[in-house]
């Protein structure tokens, strides 16, 4: 029996500050219908989704960021497109802030992706592992990148789910550029990695990295995929958001680390892949055969240590 699964990049143009979660929600349903007429069994939108890019403000009082945040999922403002989802009977995959306040009273910030099925049903959740940006106000950045003040990293890595006939694994934007992301679901034999992404062209640390952005996003996800034999799919939330310019160019990735599908604008735009997932076996079980080619022995300063050890 093949396993075909027809997969939908749902890119997102920019969502600014004064957009409603209901007016967002109109377009993730919007496209998802698209998606729909074009076959797709499977929708991937954007990380943060819902919400601007609010990382790029800095607030001394962090509660005043909270209604950025879900605190259930699905809810009031994203149950219709659970439920034209479940009727269509297409899954989807969906970024957004995640406020989790537990019995004792702590408090997690997280950035998350939750998958869900065809039938409706929750397939997981994933939290962003790898944090960029910084922990504090700095006043002199065109935009904040405030990430690591507003979301912990997830002490979870990379769980795969056994979903749409296949092994699907998930990652957030700044995820999609370490190996290690791609390699830990490769080794749970993953066949699928949805990635949502929101990448500003202007980076500020280092800006000769800006007009690189495209090729960066392109090259991670091509060597992620055909180093672990597994389709990506990277979904972007691009164009102008509250004045910062941010990358499109999301893409379908083939096992080959062939680009099969790619947007050509930076706004809300669907673009679908036929993905034969018996495809993966052919480098799974060639070049990339893990279990009698790789080295784990030599390989332990990958978990040993974090930062570089130089010879003296
Ligand atoms: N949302 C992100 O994680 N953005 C980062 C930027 C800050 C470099 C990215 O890796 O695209």
């Amino acid at each position: 029996m093949s396993r075909h699964l027809t997969v939908a990049a749902a890119q997102m143009g920019p969502v600014q500050k004064h957009h409603t979660r209901a007016e967002v929600v109109d377009r993730l349903i919007a496209m998802l219908r698209e998606a729909h007429r074009m076959g797709a069994e499977l929708v991937v939108y954007p990380e943060l989704a819902l919400t601007t890019f609010f990382p790029r403000w800095f607030v001394d009082d962090i509660s005043e960021a909270d209604h950025w945040y879900e605190r259930s999922m699905p809810n009031d403002a994203t149950q219709p497109l659970f439920d034209e989802a479940k009727r269509l009977g297409v899954g989807f995959c969906l970024g957004y802030a995640h406020l989790e306040e537990g019995v004792d009273g702590s408090v997690h910030r997280w950035n998350v992706q939750t998958l869900v099925e065809r039938d409706g049903s929750v397939v997981g959740t994933y939290k962003k592992t790898h944090i960029p940006g910084h922990e504090h106000h700095e006043p002199d950045r065109p935009f904040q990148h405030a990430e690591r003040y507003y979301f912990e990293p997830s002490p979870e890595g990379f769980p795969v789910w056994r979903a749409f006939g296949g092994v699907v694994g998930m990652a957030i934007c700044n995820d999609r550029r370490w190996p290690e992301t791609y390699r830990v679901m490769g080794l749970q034999g993953v066949e699928l990695v949805l990635i949502g992404y929101n990448t500003p062209i202007h980076y500020v640390p280092d800006p000769s990295q800006d007009i690189l952005q495209g090729f960066h996003n392109a090259l991670v996800m091509q060597a992620g995929a055909y180093q672990n034999g597994t389709w990506v799919v990277g979904v972007a939330k691009g164009g102008v958001e509250e004045g910062v310019d941010s990358l499109g160019q999301s893409m379908i990735v083939a096992p080959s680390g062939q680009i099969v599908a790619q947007a050509l604008t930076t706004d809300d735009e669907v673009i679908v892949a036929r993905c034969d997932l018996d495809w993966c076996a052919k480098y799974k079980g060639t070049l990339f055969d893990f279990d009698r080619y790789r080295r784990p022995e030599v390989y332990g300063r990958i978990t040993g240590q974090r930062g570089v050890v130089a010879p003296d």
